[in-house]
């Protein structure tokens, strides 16, 4: 193929750009080695957007010995402040070019533009905390007696294989780039092959902002055929994951061998519980907000909805109205709350739990079909007369569908949010502190969150309990993921004693 290594693009929202197409390995584009293509599609048009250069084994090793060079070169060793001051400049230039960042994105994944920015803006704001920790990692000097001295360092890892789903690209892209590089870590990283674009966009800023070449290297391609010597491949010392639960144990199991470090972030069937003494206004639009955010395809959407007894008939009929007053529709349309799923395989998986429900005996009290018959567009969804043994109510959907059930007793209700193999968020909406917090305990779930959902926070760690996940992305936690304790301890010959 003679595929070019830019291509211009119109976006819908009038701007103009340069698409880098090629693989970015040791800080400059290049064409795959087998000159393998593919083809990106907009998915809320069905229609191609460009080919891109498709990376294969060859360039996977071709990548990490760049960021094995890298990482042995001045990068793990160079003052941090000089760490610190790169992330702050991509950090800016991510800023500077949010309009066309966010316009790539809804073009690639089909989320709204009024999510991709919100995104966006969230990836700048991490990057520049991912800035602050880079010159504040601490060791600790340990109290052993006056024989010894004895201190530790945190030291970063290597090279780290990342792989990240196509739900989020930018920010999941932010959330290992971040830590990873503020530690001395030097990545390579595979976008998913859904939504590569943003990531190649972004690796422009990464020479802008004077990262050195080979520190990050970006790898679009497929997992099936590139996934396993990323994850094995004698030179990769850590391996971040964030996808499917199921792809999660493939590559927890394909590190092993070489016991690569593993962190995971997986799927979740999310509980998001409204007592009868809520805000009942406020606690209606943040289930909404919960589910129907980025089109219902949110690692930690709240799926599962519980409302109390008393109040069910009323939040139920609110919940309805609600969902159907928001706008779905073409991404860079004004107001458009909701775009469309990023493929063809989303919104058959959606459709086909549509279909599960009902068989199932659940009844749809609005959407439940598709909207259009171009681009991959779902109605708000809501579910009712569900029982807890429902695959729909135990499986992730991953689109904007949610189960809604009734309980009266807070017991009751912790029992049905924790029946769950899952455990990476769950919401609480109630005017009762005690409540809220003795509820929030109780409740298996690495995120919790009270009268509000989907709300993240840069320095506020995120990740899983029980098959949601291993590790925590964002906050200081993060840096932990990036790094491995030396402990150093010196004997001393005591002098004149
Ligand atoms: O995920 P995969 P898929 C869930 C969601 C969705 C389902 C299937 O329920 O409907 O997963 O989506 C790479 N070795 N989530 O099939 O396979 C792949 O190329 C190494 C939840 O798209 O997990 C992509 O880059 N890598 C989730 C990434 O893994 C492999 C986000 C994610 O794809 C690989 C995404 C392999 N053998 C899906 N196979 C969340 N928690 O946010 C695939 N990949």
């Amino acid at each position: 193929s003679t595929l070019p290594l830019r291509v211009p693009i119109t976006l819908p929202s009038g701007i103009t750009y340069e698409q880098p197409t090629g693989l970015f390995i040791d800080g400059q584009f290049v064409p795959s080695r087998q000159h393998k293509t593919f083809e990106v599609i907009n998915p809320s048009t069905e229609q191609e957007i460009t080919h891109i250069y498709e990376a294969r084994v060859d360039d996977v090793d071709h990548a990490i010995a760049a960021a094995k060079k890298a990482f042995d070169g001045s990068w793990s060793t160079a003052d941090p402040e000089f760490r610190s001051r790169c992330l702050y400049k991509l950090a800016d230039l991510v800023e500077e070019h949010s309009e066309i960042l966010a316009g790539i994105e809804s073009l690639d994944n089909g989320k709204s533009l009024l999510c991709a920015r919100g995104d966006v803006a969230l990836v700048s704001r991490y990057l520049r905390s991912c800035a602050g920790w880079a010159d504040k990692l601490y060791g600790r000097t340990i109290e052993t007696g006056s024989t010894h001295f004895s201190y530790t360092r945190r030291e970063p890892l290597g090279v780290c294989a990342q792989i990240i789903p196509w739900n989020f690209p930018l920010l999941m892209w932010s959330w290992k780039l971040g830590p990873a590089l503020a530690t001395g870590n030097t990545m390579v990283l595979k976008p998913a092959e859904a939504t590569p674009l943003s990531a190649l966009y972004a690796s422009q800023l990464v020479q802008e902002a004077g990262i050195p070449a080979g520190v990050v290297n970006i790898l679009p391609g497929f997992g099936k055929l590139i996934g396993e010597r990323l994850c094995t491949h004698k030179d990769v010392k850590k391996v971040a994951f964030t996808g499917s639960t199921a792809t999660g144990r493939h590559i927890m199991r394909t590190a092993a061998d070489g016991i690569k470090k593993v962190t995971l972030e997986l799927g979740g069937k999310s509980p998001n519980i409204v007592f009868a003494d809520a805000d009942l206004e406020k606690a209606v639009r943040t289930i909404a907000f919960g589910i129907f955010y980025n089109s219902g395809e949110v690692c930690c959407a709240g799926s599962r909805v519980y409302v109390q007894d008393t109040v069910y008939e009323e939040v139920l009929q609110k919940f309805k109205e609600y969902a159907e007053s928001l706008k779905v529709g073409d991404p860079f349309e004004k107001d458009v709350f909701q775009g469309s799923q990023t493929s063809q395989m989303q919104i058959d998986k959606i459709l086909d739990y549509v279909q599960i429900g009902q068989s199932e005996g659940a009844r749809i009290v609005t959407g439940g079909e598709r909207l259009g018959d171009k681009g991959y567009f779902v109605k708000p969804t809501i579910f009712a007369d569900v029982t807890e043994d429902m695959r729909i109510v135990k499986e992730e959907i991953f689109g904007p569908v949610v189960t809604i059930s009734k309980f009266s007793t807070v017991n009751e209700v912790i029992e049905m949010s924790n029946d769950s193999e899952y455990g990476l968020a769950a919401g609480i909406h109630t005017k009762d502190v005690n409540k809220a917090i003795d509820v929030s305990n109780r409740i298996k779930a690495g995120t919790i969150w009270i009268n509000t959902y989907n709300d993240f926070h840069q320095n506020v760690p995120f990740g899983g309990y029980g098959q949601s996940g291993i590790g925590r992305e964002m906050g200081a936690e993060a840096m932990d993921n990036y790094t491995q304790v030396k402990a150093v301890r010196m004997s001393i010959d005591c002098v004149d004693r």
